[in-house]
């Protein structure tokens, strides 16, 4: 059963909305925000996804490159080449090489209400770190000792891995570079330490034996991750058999945390559910969502640059609501809530 109340004015920030962050350069989806509260606002930190218009008969991506003219070389195939593959609007194969056809980069965005958003003209951060070349995407922001620790994907030749930033007051920003190495994403800390030690969710990916699960682990320091543990594995015949992956900080709950996740069907249909986990030990799951809490429905979430996908890494709590923020059919950003009582509910609680 779908229990979010969507927000009437969704999607809240379109293509039109967002400046390219070069002139040549295309804004093709705007998606997938981390959010927090700071000085009395609600902030998005939005990842956008550009490339250059594209010729007919040629796919192309934009690669940051320090060495090329403007420090970003066009990489271009034409589709009849027998070396290239592409059947996914997110990714094409030339002669066994992987690449993302947009590259991403991370913007700002706050609002006064959490409805109405204002954009920053210029870019928060391009991705200008080696592993970071492709993009970086997906920022969770997780407040944490009275700071805000930013998780997000480096995307590079190398592969895809979890980046750290760590700031104060959104103004200077400690790096720690790549903290779990590819192929991994779907990173967010818990809002508090257990047993002592730092805590966070992740996803890395089994090519062959394995697959893409929800896994913990622990930390002393935020950089040097162990304990290692497969938290949740996708269900075959069910809405999230393909894959899953934690979406925003755990909520603190009665019961547990309760984390929203998003998973995927083997038709690549992105949808949200629960985890509800032990509060000392949340390698132990206490009840799963059977269902979705909520689906593509909505014209917004089934049509646009890879549809009938809703995912989530960025919500604000105010007591029993959560409002959540999310990318639409990878192309837009909207809004819903969600009350902590009713999806407990959802799992018996
Ligand atoms: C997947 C999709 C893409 C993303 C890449 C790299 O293919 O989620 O949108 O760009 O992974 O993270």
């Amino acid at each position: 059963m779908d229990i979010a109340k969507r927000f009437e004015q969704n999607p809240i920030i379109a293509l039109d909305d967002v400046p390219p962050s070069a002139e040549e350069l295309v804004v093709e989806c705007v998606l997938n925000p981390g959010a927090y509260e700071f000085d009395g606002k609600v902030h998005l930190l939005m990842r956008v996804a550009e490339r250059r218009a594209q010729t007919e008969g040629q796919v192309s991506t934009i690669v940051v490159d320090g060495a090329a003219p403007g420090g970003v070389r066009t990489v271009a195939f034409a589709l009849d080449d027998p070396k290239l593959k592409y059947d996914d609007s997110r990714i094409f194969w030339y002669d066994g090489v992987c690449y993302l056809t947009t590259r991403s980069h991370l913007r700002h965005a706050e609002s006064e209400d959490g409805v109405h958003f204002t954009v920053d003209a210029k870019p928060t951060f391009i991705g200008d770190h080696a592993l970071e070349t492709f993009g970086v995407e997906d920022c969770r922001v997780t407040r944490l000792e009275g700071d805000d620790l930013l998780t997000y994907t480096g995307v590079s030749e190398a592969g895809v891995g979890v980046m750290l930033k760590r700031t104060s007051d959104w103004r200077s920003f400690e790096s720690y570079g790549m903290i779990l190495p590819p192929h991994n994403k779907d990173c967010t800390l818990f809002e508090e330490k257990i047993g002592g030690q730092y805590a966070c969710f992740h996803r890395p990916s089994g090519v062959d034996v394995g697959g893409n699960f929800i896994w913990y682990a622990t930390s002393p320091d935020l950089v040097h991750w162990g304990g290692h543990t497969c938290v949740a594995m996708t269900r075959e015949g069910m809405w999230d058999e393909q894959r899953m992956g934690a979406g925003a900080a755990p909520i603190l709950t009665d019961h547990g945390w309760l984390e929203i996740y998003h998973g995927a069907n083997h038709q690549s249909r992105y949808c949200l559910g629960l985890l509800l986990l032990d509060r000392d030990d949340p390698t132990r799951i206490i009840a799963r969502s059977d269902d979705p809490i909520m689906e593509p429905i909505a014209e917004y979430e089934q049509k646009g640059f890879f549809g009938n996908v809703i995912f989530t890494n960025g919500q604000v709590v105010r007591g029993d609501e959560v409002t959540i923020y999310y990318g639409a059919s990878d192309t837009v950003i909207c809004g819903a809530t969600l009350s902590i009582n009713e999806m407990l509910a959802t799992l018996g609680f």
